[in-house]
């Protein structure tokens, strides 16, 4: 059965370095280390309180390298399954023990995946302006930061604030767009869909007309259509080519997808809320979108993800998985494994940690040329440093909330 190697010792990290992340720490009887991303945006607590109160005396002498049993018994166990707070917990523990397993092992997790399928990964970046000519300048400075493929978000007439647009860029300068505002309550913004399916088809039109038509561009609009105005901006968008629409109406209620699907050849990508393959069945099962946007930090880990991916390889839809800057870079290490390592790979989402993070987190991923790489570090490759993560405690931080012009809470 090879050495056995025990769980001796279960840690929750809170840090807020520039925003709130919360990590797991599993240490063996050997003193081997692996790392979990336990994220949730806005609701942090909830899932480190969850592994501390009810995880954490759990795991302590069980076999570190029984990954899938784990699963199951974090899985089946509670009786209560799914949703947003029990699947984050699951995932830091399942990549806590891919990490140790590779550390054991001396070898990267992608090798314990399968291996490489390819030489890297294509990163998409964010880019934004309130004006045309702003977004222009933001596509310029990621072109020459090396990406090649680019999220296009603005600014729509009329509207304050919109998701995805941070402060304008001059040349040179960063993406800064950081959703979560650290007040007592959430910040509440407007939202007009006649105004923005009215905006975004000239912009697309515009960004089209002076970087032309190959570069891969990519749009979400965050799930604040209905289904018939989702089928509306991605039949519009179709001249311009898109890489994808992303998150064009809310997918619980899935069958909604079959009106846009019905509508428009623009690909789909859906996802990055969903916490279980189940949430995908019927949209993958009808081939009602193209990407899969998930994390491993919120479906569940590496076995979740790659077990939804093997579905979605079944049906030709490819992953896209999610990198915001709420996913940490242990969440982003984790989803790097599984892209260079699995078939149907399509794009990774990359928005970059910033400086304060990246003290918190030694990472060894690399982005060169376009292609961001796991690197060649046994495990998963990311290193916390625990004495400057404690001395940047939890600040509350929530997501805005989104209201029509009449007042009527809508989707964020
Ligand atoms: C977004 C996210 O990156 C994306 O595609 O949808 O930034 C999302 O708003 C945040 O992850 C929410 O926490
Ligand atoms: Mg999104």
């Amino acid at each position: 059965m090879g050495r056995s190697v025990k769980i001796e010792k279960v840690d929750v990290s809170v840090t807020s370095p520039g925003r709130n992340f919360v990590t797991l720490k599993l240490t063996t009887s050997d003193g081997v280390v692996g790392l979990g991303d336990a994220t949730l945006n806005g609701r942090e607590l909830a899932v480190a309180s969850y592994l501390r109160d009810h995880v954490a005396a759990l795991l302590v002498s069980r076999e570190a390298h029984n990954i899938e049993d784990t699963w199951q018994y974090l899985y089946r166990g509670p009786y209560w399954r799914r949703g947003p707070v029990t699947m984050a917990a699951i995932s830091a523990v399942d990549m806590a023990l891919w990490d140790i397993k590779g550390k054991v092992a001396g070898l990267p997790v992608y090798q314990l995946l399968g291996g490489r399928s390819r030489r890297g990964a294509l990163a998409y970046g964010h880019a934004s302006g309130t004006t045309v000519e702003a977004l222009f300048t933001a596509i310029n400075n990621l072109l020459d930061d090396g990406f090649k493929a680019i999220r296009i978000q603005t600014g729509v007439p009329g509207l304050a604030k919109v998701y995805g647009v941070g402060s304008d860029q001059l040349a040179g300068q960063k993406y800064d767009y950081e959703p979560s505002g650290r007040t007592a309550v959430p910040i509440e913004e407007d939202w007009d869909t006649a105004a923005y399916l009215r905006h975004i088809p000239g912009v697309f039109e515009a960004v089209r007309g002076v970087f032309g038509p190959a570069l891969p561009l990519l749009h979400d609009a965050h799930h604040r259509l209905t289904p018939n105005q989702g089928a509306q901006l991605g039949r519009s968008l179709e001249p311009f080519g898109l890489f994808w629409l992303e998150d064009c109406t809310p997918s619980e209620n899935q069958e909604g997808l079959r009106r846009v699907r019905s509508q428009t050849t623009t690909p789909l990508a859906i996802g990055e809320v969903f916490n279980s393959v189940f949430d995908y069945q019927t949209l993958i099962t009808e081939q009602l979108i193209d990407y899969v946007r998930s994390s491993a930090t919120h479906t569940g880990g590496i076995t979740g993800l790659r077990k939804l991916m093997d579905f979605a390889a079944i049906y030709q839809i490819k992953s896209g998985f999610h990198g915001p800057t709420d996913v940490s870079p242990v969440g982003m290490a984790a989803a790097l494994h599984l892209d260079v390592a699995i078939h149907n790979f399509g794009i990774q989402e990359y928005m970059k940690h910033n400086e304060q993070t990246l003290g918190v987190f030694r990472t060894s991923y690399t982005f060169v040329d376009g292609l961001l790489d796991p690197g060649e570090k046994p495990g998963l490759g990311v290193e916390l440093d625990e004495e400057v993560a404690s001395a940047l405690p939890y600040t509350p931080a929530y997501l805005p909330v989104n209201r029509l012009l009449d007042g009527t809470m809508h989707d964020w």
